[in-house]
């Protein structure tokens, strides 16, 4: 007791208002102290308990925005199998994985139509689904995006309309004071993508995100000899706006990246089952590399 009103007297400075919280909350919780009265309780919320935690940087990754691209969603996967085995990328960053965002797309291409692309929303009676990575908040209804709810690349009524969309915003928002790099996996055309998707004038960050995208270009190459090329989205494939990575940059990630996996269109979205281990080996190197220098900087 003497040394917790010692304390009380000068260490309350210490304690943060939230760790004050928490510590009310566990002192209500743990009564199966013997002798404990409801008087020992209050005086244990003044008992300082230091919280001495790692801010790790957070990596955002998500897969399956768009139904037909299966590598992606298979990528997801493999990547979590590879976290759980290797534990020194699990100390210095967390991570966070979406499979498949876009789970009703993507089991339509399993029952109904393999080459579907957009989410199931009912548009009008004749017209399903919006193109998830046009529905955006940045810049949304620019170029290479469609109003009209019959086309591939329609961007819904507004911005974050979907639930999809809005999911993503809410995970990525709950990390974003660590997020150090957000990326969103689909296929095809192997390449990794920076923004701006919306429009060819370079984006403030190019420098930076080049150069981690060539040393992660590099890091699939050294795995199977695959090529793949590094550029903005706008300059090296095509203007679009309204993209995932788009707006993760705009919320200030650093390192926001689409990454196209194999092929380069020989088979496109119908990757043959042969090359799915090697296409998800090769871009877990891609990840580690990049987990790997973010925990060095
Ligand atoms: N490609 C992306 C698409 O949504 C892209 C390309 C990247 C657009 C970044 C916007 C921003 O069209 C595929 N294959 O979906
Ligand atoms: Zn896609």
């Amino acid at each position: 007791v003497g040394v917790a009103s010692d304390s009380r007297q000068t260490r309350p400075d210490l304690i943060t208002k939230l760790e004050r919280i928490l510590l009310a909350k566990n002192s209500s919780q743990d009564t199966d102290t013997p002798n404990q009265s409801s008087k020992n309780n209050q005086m244990e919320s003044d008992i300082p308990i230091l919280k001495a935690s790692t801010k790790k940087p957070v990596i955002f990754i998500d897969g399956g925005i768009h139904a037909r691209e299966w590598i992606s969603p298979a990528f997801l996967m493999y990547a979590l199998t590879q976290l759980v085995e290797s534990p020194d990328l699990l100390e210095g960053i967390e991570w966070r994985l979406v499979p498949v965002l876009n789970p009703d797309g993507y089991i339509y291409t399993w029952k109904s139509d393999r080459m579907w692309r957009k989410n199931r929303s009912k548009a009008n009676r004749y017209c399903y689904g919006v193109d998830l990575n046009r529905n955006f908040g940045y810049k949304h209804g620019g170029s290479g995006s469609s109003s009209n709810p019959c086309s591939e690349i329609y961007r819904g009524p507004s911005a974050f309309s979907e639930p999809e969309s809005q999911a993503l915003k809410k995970a990525v928002e709950s990390v974003k004071d660590r997020l150090k790099a957000y990326v969103t996996v689909h296929s095809y055309g192997q390449m990794i993508l920076h923004p701006w998707g919306y429009t060819s004038i370079r984006h403030p960050d190019t420098e930076t995100m080049n150069y981690m995208g060539q040393g992660m270009a590099e890091a699939i190459r050294a795995v199977n000899g695959k090529h793949y090329s590094v550029g903005s989205a706008a300059g090296i494939l095509y203007p679009s706006a309204g993209g995932s990575d788009d707006w993760a940059s705009s919320e200030g990630v650093l390192y926001s990246y689409t990454v196209e996996l194999r092929d380069t269109g020989s088979t496109g979205f119908i990757l043959p089952a042969s090359q799915i281990k090697p296409t998800v080996v090769e871009t877990w190197a891609a990840i580690k590399y990049m987990g790997k220098k973010i925990i060095e900087e």
